[in-house]
C-alpha cells in the first residue's frame, strides 16, 4: 500500500478504554476508512474476582483489547487482520519496538519481555525444589544488581554512549519472565523488607543502583562496611527525606556563583586560558557543601590539591574571597597581599582560608599550589596533611582523634586520574603506617575527556576511577546534572571517611563546555560530542528550573540571585583595575616582569650566598653517651638476633671512644640529639628502617615475637612534645613518596625531614617531584622546605644503576640559593651537616650523597670529639702534607674518590718521609688534595683561603670518579676558573663522557679508576 492509498480518506484512533469499555465496534462514519479503538487494560472480567494473590501465580495479567473497524472498499479484511496481529507483535516485543523505545528515551534499562510462564507451582512433582531454584535466582538478581547496577545507572548528562546489555541485570538471564512480576520473594533484607515483588524488588534496586548515582562498593571485603554503605544508600536513595530548602537555594547559589564566575571572565578577558569549569560547575556546591558537613562532624582543617581544571572558580567561590586576586592577575598585575603570585601562573597558584560553616564552625582551608603535571600535587597534599595531623598529636590527641580532625581532599582531572602512575602510588600509601591521613575524599571533575583524548584512547579501565578499587574504596558515580544527588553522595562520603578512615572517590561526571582552555577548538577531534554539548542548557539552568517547579523559588528570585553574583564580581573587578593602574603608573607596587601589558622591568639577579661559613653544631660528651646506651642496650625481655649482638656492642664502645666512629653510628647520633633538643625527625625510603646496607638497624626486631624495637624512637626531649625520631619503610615508590615528604616538610618547617633513595640512582623516578617542587618551589611559590634527600651515591663496580645519583643534575637544578648540594666524606661531617639543616637560614632542600662502601671503610671513620667540637666544613684541607710550599698541584675532589686518592698517594710514597729533600722528593708530596664537601651554596671564600696555603700551584685539578658528562665537573669547571689566577684552566681527570653512568664490569671499572686516581695524583 501506498500513501496515496489514504488520500482523501479519515484514519480514527480512540481510547474508549479510558472509561471502562473493554471492546468497542465504532461506526464509521462518510468519509472515515479505519477506526482503531483501545480497550480497558484490565485483568479480564471472568477473573476479576479472584483474590488479587491468586492472579500472578495463575499468571493472569491486565489485558488490552484493540479493535479495527475498517471501510471494506479501501481496507481488505486481511489487511486489517494483519495490522492487528502487527500490533500484537509489537506489545510483546518483536521488532525492538521497546528497545527502539527506551533507548529514544535514554531509559538505560533493558525492557522486560513477554515470554512463557515457568511457575513452578504447575510444573509437577518437585514444586519446592523448583521454587527455591527461582527464590535462589532472585537472590542472585539482587546480588547483581548490587555488584553490577552501576553500569546501569544514569551517570552521563550527555547520554552520548550507548546503553549497553547487561545480561546480569536482565531478569531472563535468571529464567524469570514478566509473569513472575507480581509473584513474591524473598528479599534477604533488601531495603528492610522480608519479602517482595519482583516488580517492587526491581524498582528497589534500580533506586538504589541505577539512579543518577552508580555505587561500586562490592569490591569492598569487610561486610560490615558493605553493609553499612547499604544502609547509606537506602538512607540516601531509597527512601530519601526531602532535603531542606535552605540547603537546595545554597547549592543554587553555588552554581550561579561557579557559572557566572566563567561567564565573567569570558566578557571581561577574552582569550585568556582560565581552564573553565563549564559542564561540571556541580564540583562548587558539592565542595562548599563538603567544608559544611565536615564542619559538622569536626573536621577543622582541610587540605586541599587540584590541578588546572576550575581552579580559579574553587579559589573563588570555595577557599575564599580571592576574586581581587585573579582578576588583577588577569589584569597583567600582582595584587599587593599577594607578592608571590609573580613566580607562577594563576591556575597554579595556592590560598589559605578560613570558612565559618552555617552550623558555626570554623574550618580552616589550605589549596596546595601545584605545577602543571596534574596528580604530582597528590602525594604533596597528604604530606601536608599528615604533618598537620602529627603536629596535633604532640599536644593530647591521638592519632585517630587528630585524622577526625583533618581531612586531605584530592581534585582529580579523568583522563590524569586513569593515567598518571602518581594516583596509584598516593593511594597506596593510603593505609601505610607511616603514610595514612585517616581517608582522602577524591572528586574526579570527570568531563569525559583530556584535552583532546577521548576515554577509550585514555584508558582501558571502564571508569577513569578503576585504579582505587585496588585500596577497597567505595566509589561513587554521580551525574553532574544533578546536584542534589552530589549531595546526598557526599553526605556518605563524608560518613564513611569518618567511620572507617578510607578513601571514598566521588566520580562527577559532566562535560566540558569549552575547548581544552578557552582559546581551543573541541569540536576538530570530538564533533558528535560537541554537538550534545552545545544543546546542554548547563545543570544551573536545570537546577533552577527543578527548584522553581518544587516552588523553592521563582523566576524573579533566580535573577536576583544571577545579577547580585554578577554585581559583585563587577565591584572586585573595579578594585583590580585600580590596583593594576596604580602599579603601571608606578603608585602602587612595582609592576609584575611576565604581565603583558605592563612595562617590563627585570628585577636584580639573586646574589648567591657564599656557603663557606661553619656552624658550630656540636653536642655535649655525655649526648653522645647517653644516645649510645639507648641505642646499644637491650631492653629486658627482647629476643636480639644474635648476629646484632656484636654490632650493639660495637655501638656501646663508640659511644665510650674506644672504638672510631661508623657512619650509621654518627647518623644516629644525629638524629637521637635532634629529637632530645626538641626536633622532629622523620625518615622514610624503602627499607629504611634497616638501611640498604643493612648498616642502620634504627629497628629491630624481637626474634621470638617479631615485635618492633626501635631504640631512638624512645627518646624525648625534655620541655617539648615535638622531638622524637621516626623512621618509616615506604612503599616501592619514588614519587608518591617522595611527594609525601616535601609536602609534609612544608608544613613541618622546623622537622629534619629525609627521604632517603634505595640506591641515589632512583631518584630520577621522583624528577618531576624534584623539579617541579623540590627545588623550583620557593622560587614560584615562596613555598620553602627543608626537605632532605639521602642519595647513596659512589662508584663501586656495581653497575650502571648502583652508581650515580645524578649529582650533576641536582647541580644544574642549583640557582637563586634554592638548595644545598652536599657530598660528605666522614661521619662526623655527615653528623654536622644533618644537624645543620634545621638551624635557622637553612630553610632549603638538602640533597646529600650519602656513602655506600665508605659506611664500613676503617679510613672513613671519625673520632667522637668530631661530634663534641665544631660544625661541618663546605672544604677540608688537605692535612696530611707538611710543606705545603712544595705542592704543585691542588687536586680538588668530592667523596669517595677522596679516599682512593689519598690511599693511593700513600703506597706511590712506599711509606717513605712525607717529604724529601730536593728532587728525591717523591712527585705524590707535590700534590694536595682538597675535598669539596659542599658544592653548593659554592664555597668560594673558604676554597680561596684553602689554595691561599699553597703558594706554587701551578695546577688545578678536578678529580671526579664520574664520566665527565655526569658529575660535579661542569659545575665546578666555570666556578674554578678564577680560582687561581697562576694557574693554566683546571684540568679534568675522571672517566671519559659515557652514556650510562658506570660499566657493568668490575674488572673494567677497577682499570678505569686505578688511572684516574694516577692520573690526578702523579707528577711525571
Ligand atoms: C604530567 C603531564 N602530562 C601532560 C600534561 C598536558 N596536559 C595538560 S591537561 C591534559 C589533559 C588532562 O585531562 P584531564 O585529567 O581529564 O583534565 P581536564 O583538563 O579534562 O580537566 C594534559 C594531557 C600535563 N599537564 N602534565
Ligand atoms: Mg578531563
Amino acid at each position: 500500500m501506498q500513501v496515496s492509498d489514504f488520500q482523501g480518506t479519515t484514519l480514527s484512533l480512540t481510547n474508549p478504554g479510558t472509561i471502562g469499555t473493554v471492546a468497542s465496534t465504532p461506526r464509521l462514519m462518510p468519509g472515515q476508512s479505519l477506526i482503531v479503538a483501545t480497550g480497558a487494560i484490565e485483568y479480564p472480567a471472568e477473573y476479576q474476582s479472584m483474590a488479587p494473590a491468586i492472579l500472578p501465580q495463575l499468571g493472569i495479567s491486565k489485558a488490552i483489547t484493540i479493535s479495527s473497524t475498517y471501510d471494506h472498499r479501501i481496507i481488505q479484511g486481511a489487511e486489517s487482520g494483519s495490522f492487528l496481529a502487527r500490533i500484537h507483535e509489537l506489545l510483546l516485543g518483536k521488532y525492538k519496538f521497546y528497545d527502539e523505545i527506551f533507548s529514544d528515551l535514554g531509559i538505560p534499562y533493558a525492557p522486560l519481555r513477554w515470554n512463557v510462564d515457568l511457575n513452578p507451582l504447575f510444573m509437577g512433582a518437585d514444586q519446592t525444589h523448583e521454587q527455591s531454584i527461582r527464590q535462589g535466582r532472585v537472590m542472585e538478581l539482587i546480588n547483581a544488581y548490587r555488584v553490577r547496577g552501576h553500569l546501569m545507572a544514569d551517570i552521563d548528562p550527555l547520554h552520548a554512549l550507548p546503553l549497553l546489555y547487561h545480561p546480569e541485570l536482565d531478569i531472563e538471564t535468571y529464567n524469570l519472565t514478566i509473569w513472575d512480576l507480581d509473584r513474591s520473594f524473598f528479599t534477604g533484607g533488601l531495603a528492610g523488607t522480608e519479602d517482595a515483588t519482583l516488580r517492587e524488588i526491581l524498582d528497589l534496586l534500580q533506586r538504589a543502583y541505577c539512579g543518577k548515582v552508580g555505587t561500586e562498593y562490592r569490591h569492598i571485603q569487610s561486610k560490615e562496611e558493605k553493609l553499612w554503605l547499604r544502609e547509606q544508600i537506602r538512607r540516601e536513595f531509597v527512601q530519601p527525606e526531602p532535603i531542606d530548602q535552605e540547603v537546595k537555594k545554597r547549592i543554587l547559589w553555588k552554581l550561579i556563583s561557579a557559572e557566572q564566575f566563567e561567564r565573567f571572565l569570558n566578557t571581561k578577558f577574552l582569550g585568556q586560558k582560565r581552564f573553565s569549569i563549564e559542564g561540571c560547575e556541580a564540583i562548587i556546591p558539592l565542595l562548599d557543601q563538603l567544608i559544611e558537613r565536615a564542619g559538622d562532624l569536626g573536621i577543622e582543617d582541610i587540605k586541599l590539591g587540584m590541578a588546572h581544571r576550575g581552579r580559579l572558580n574553587v579559589l573563588a567561590n570555595v577557599i575564599g574571597h580571592f576574586c581581587e586576586r585573579i582578576f588583577t592577575a588577569f589584569e597583567g598585575s600582582v595584587h599587593p597581599s599577594f607578592p608571590a603570585d609573580e613566580g607562577d601562573v594563576k591556575y597554579h597558584q595556592g590560598a589559605a582560608g578560613e570558612r565559618e560553616t552555617a552550623g558555626g564552625r570554623k574550618v580552616k582551608l589550605t589549596l596546595s599550589p601545584n605545577p602543571s603535571h596534574l596528580e604530582a600535587v597528590d602525594p604533596v597534599v597528604e604530606g601536608m596533611t599528615r604533618a598537620t595531623q602529627d603536629a596535633m598529636t604532640e599536644s593530647d590527641l591521638s592519632r585517630e582523634e587528630a585524622m577526625n580532625h583533618v581531612l586531605p581532599v584530592l581534585l582529580h582531572g579523568d583522563a590524569a586520574f586513569a593515567g598518571q602512575g602518581i594516583v596509584m602510588e598516593t593511594l597506596q600509601l593510603a593505609q601505610l603506617r607511616g603514610y595514612r591521613t585517616g581517608g582522602t575524599i577524591h572528586i574526579i571533575i570527570n568531563n569525559q575527556i583530556g584535552f583532546t583524548t577521548s576515554p577509550e584512547a585514555g584508558r582501558s579501565s571502564i571508569y577513569s576511577t578503576d585504579v582505587a578499587r585496588m585500596t577497597q574504596s567505595p566509589i561513587f558515580h554521580i551525574n553532574g546534572d544533578d546536584p542534589e544527588a552530589a549531595y546526598r553522595t557526599l553526605r556518605i562520603a563524608l560518613d564513611y571517611r569518618q567511620n572507617y578512615k578510607k578513601d571514598v572517590v566521588l566520580d562527577v561526571v559532566g562535560f566540558r563546555r569549552l575547548g581544552h582552555n578557552e582559546t581551543d577548538e573541541p569540536s576538530y577531534t570530538q564533533p558528535l560530542m560537541y554537538q550534545r554539548v552545545k544543546a546542554h542548557p548547563g545543570v544551573r539552568t536545570l537546577y533552577a528550573k527543578r527548584l522553581v517547579r518544587e516552588g523553592v523559588i521563582d523566576e524573579a528570585g533566580v535573577n536576583q540571585l544571577i545579577e547580585e553574583r554578577n554585581h559583585r564580581y563587577e565591584d572586585a573587578l573595579a578594585r583590580a583595575k585600580e590596583i593594576a593602574a596604580k602599579q603601571k603608573s608606578g603608585t602602587g607596587i612595582p609592576p609584575v616582569t611576565h604581565a603583558q601589558d605592563a612595562p617590563a622591568t627585570l628585577k636584580p639577579p639573586v646574589v648567591e650566598l657564599d656557603g663557606s661559613e661553619v656552624i658550630g653544631t656540636a653536642v655535649e660528651v655525655d649526648t653522645v653517651k647517653n644516645i649510645a646506651r639507648q641505642i646499644s642496650v637491650v631492653p629486658e625481655g627482647f629476643n636480639l638476633n644474635p648476629k646484632m649482638v656484636s654490632q650493639l656492642a660495637r655501638r656501646a664502645k663508640m659511644g665510650e671512644g674506644m672504638l672510631p666512629m661508623d657512619w650509621a653510628f654518627a647518623e644516629a647520633m644525629a638524629f637521637g640529639s635532634l629529637a632530645l633538643e626538641g626536633t622532629r625527625v622523620r625518615l622514610s625510603g624503602q627499607d629504611s628502617g634497616r638501611g640498604t646496607f643493612s648498616q642502620r638497624h634504627a629497628v629491630l626486631y624481637d626474634t621470638q615475637t617479631g615485635k618492633a624495637w626501635s631504640p631512638l624512637s624512645e627518646l624525648r626531649a625534655e620541655d617539648t612534645a615535638r622531638g622524637r625520631f621516626e623512621v618509616f619503610d615506604s612503599s616501592l615508590s619514588e614519587a608518591g613518596v617522595l611527594g609525601f615528604e616535601y609536602g609534609y616538610s612544608v608544613v613541618s618547617a622546623d622537622a629534619l625531614v629525609m627521604w632517603e633513595a634505595q640506591f641515589g640512582d632512583f631518584n630520577n623516578v621522583a624528577q618531576s617531584i624534584i623539579d617541579q617542587y623540590v627545588t623550583a618551589s620557593e622560587d614560584k611559590w615562596q613555598q620553602t622546605s627543608r626537605l632532605t634527600m639521602l642519595l647513596p651515591h659512589g662508584y663501586e663496580g656495581q653497575g650502571p644503576e648502583h652508581s650515580s645519583a645524578r649529582l650533576e643534575r641536582f647541580l644544574q637544578l642549583c640557582a637563586e640559593n634554592n638548595l644545598q648540594v652536599c657530598y660528605p666524606t666522614s661521619p662526623a661531617q655527615y653528623f654536622h651537616l644533618l644537624r645543620r639543616q634545621i638551624r635557622p637560614g637553612f630553610e632549603r632542600p638538602l640533597v646529600i650523597m650519602t656513602p655506600k662502601s665508605l659506611l664500613r671503610l676503617p679510613a672513613a671513620a671519625s673520632s667522637l670529639n668530631e661530634l663534641t667540637s665544631g660544625g661541618f666544613h663546605p672544604v677540608i684541607n688537605d692535612a696530611e702534607l707538611t710543606d705545603p710550599g712544595r705542592v704543585e698541584r691542588v687536586v680538588l675532589c668530592s667523596g669517595k674518590v677522596f679516599y682512593d686518592l689519598n690511599e693511593a698517594r700513600k703506597k706511590a710514597r712506599g711509606g717513605g718521609p712525607t717529604v724529601g729533600e730536593g728532587p728525591e722528593t717523591p712527585a705524590v708530596d707535590r700534590v694536595a688534595i682538597i675535598r669539596v664537601e659542599q658544592f653548593y651554596p659554592f664555597p668560594l671564600k673558604s676554597l680561596t683561603e684553602v689554595l691561599a696555603g699553597y703558594p706554587n700551584v701551578r695546577e688545578l685539578v678536578w678529580c671526579q670518579e664520574e664520566p665527565k658528562n655526569m658529575g660535579g665537573w661542569t659545575f665546578m669547571e666555570s666556578r674554578l676558573e678564577n680560582l687561581l689566577p697562576r694557574c693554566e684552566r683546571p684540568r679534568y681527570v675522571g672517566r671519559e663522557a659515557s652514556a650510562s653512568p658506570a660499566t657493568g664490569s668490575y674488572a673494567v671499572h677497577l682499570q678505569e679508576q686505578e688511572r684516574l686516581v694516577k692520573e690526578a695524583i702523579m707528577i711525571s
